[in-house]
């Protein structure tokens, strides 16, 4: 197929736009907003995969504005950041977030998360306390949307100033943190805090394709949107880079804009089949396409097609 048939937009067939908003987020932003007094940073956490979709608007009027705020962009390890320079600065000229830091949560040595902390420091020694200001310990809460390694942060900031063990629970899906928790200590000298926060999503995300990037990122479990309709979109973005690695990953003979063709082609290369029983009794044994999409989507998340930047404009 030549690549310039490959389909030059990702429209959803479905009119139900994408949104996931359980009954937890809700109640941890209301809990968020609460602790927001005993709070003296903010560090946002958000996918570098993106660093402009999906982040949640609503915590710039709920949470953001009154308190230092640092943003992460983590997982840098899975983002090519030589396409994201202007992407930063424009969040810094749009949105007067001045301090963006590369984190990787899997490297200890990783230079951002050594930053972080001292720069949070001289963030509040040079901030208007407020009703703080005569606390000798320093507070600071992580938010952002889900699955980001929110969690992982705290527990790689309390691993390196106290070499204390992980505290917060971590996990590859999203929702893993249901609600705000106790202040947890990561520094001794000086004293800090950290409050860890379940990821939220905006209420509603209007537009199709930043709710397709969150899905492809795992910030939705994945069952809400549908693996397929995922890997779609995956098969969408990978043939508008002209990145075929998936060829040979699903067993294919050419590039190919149809999702089917290539699901179908993975089950039949991993042997993943389903027996079905029809109405008469009889089995017959089909391709499992969910779990060829989950496969394929699996190998995105774990860096197979490369270093991505979802942000970045696709080639002419
Ligand atoms: N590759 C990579 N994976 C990371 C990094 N940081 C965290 N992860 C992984 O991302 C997944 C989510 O991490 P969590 O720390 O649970 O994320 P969270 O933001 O707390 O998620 P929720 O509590 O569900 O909102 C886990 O599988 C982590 O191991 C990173 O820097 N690079
Ligand atoms: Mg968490």
């Amino acid at each position: 197929m030549a690549s310039n048939n490959f389909r030059k937009v990702f429209q959803l067939t479905d009119k139900n736009t994408i949104r996931w908003f359980p009954g937890h987020m809700g109640k941890g932003l209301r809990q968020m907003q609460q602790q927001l007094k005993n709070v003296d940073c903010i560090i946002e956490v958000h996918d570098a995969r993106l660093p402009i979709s999906g982040r949640n608007p609503d915590f710039k009027h709920t949470i953001g504005g009154l308190k230092p705020h640092i943003l992460a962009l983590n997982k840098k390890d899975l983002t090519d950041t030589s396409l994201n320079s202007k992407l930063i600065s424009d969040l810094k000229r749009n949105e007067g977030i001045d301090h963006v830091i590369y984190t990787n949560c899997k490297d200890h040595n990783c230079k951002g998360t050594k930053r972080l902390m001292p720069l949070a420091k001289d963030l509040i020694q040079n901030s208007d306390r407020f009703n703080r200001g005569d606390s000798k310990d320093f507070c600071i809460m992580v938010i952002g949307v889900p699955n980001v390694g929110k969690s992982s942060l705290l527990n790689v900031m309390r691993n390196r100033y106290l070499k204390q063990p992980k505290a917060a629970a971590v996990g590859a899906i999203a929702g893993i943190t249901r609600s705000v928790m106790n202040k947890i200590k990561v520094s001794e000298d000086p004293l800090v805090y950290m409050i860890d926060t379940p990821g939220i999503l905006t209420p509603r995300i209007a537009d199709d394709e930043m709710g397709m990037k969150l899905a492809l990122c795992g910030c939705l479990p994945d069952h809400l949107v549908g693996e397929e309709l995922i890997a779609d979109y995956l098969l969408y973005w990978l043939n508008r880079w002209e990145n075929f690695k998936y060829v040979e990953l699903m067993g294919l003979q050419e590039p190919t804009d149809n999702i089917m063709e290539v699901l179908v082609s993975g089950a039949k290369l991993l042997g993943r089949t389903q027996k079905r029983k029809h109405f008469d009794g009889s089995v017959a044994v089909v391709a499992d396409i969910q779990s060829s999409a989950q496969f394929f989507v699996k190998h995105f998340r774990k860096g197979y097609f490369g270093k991505v930047n979802l942000d970045a404009e696709f080639p002419s």
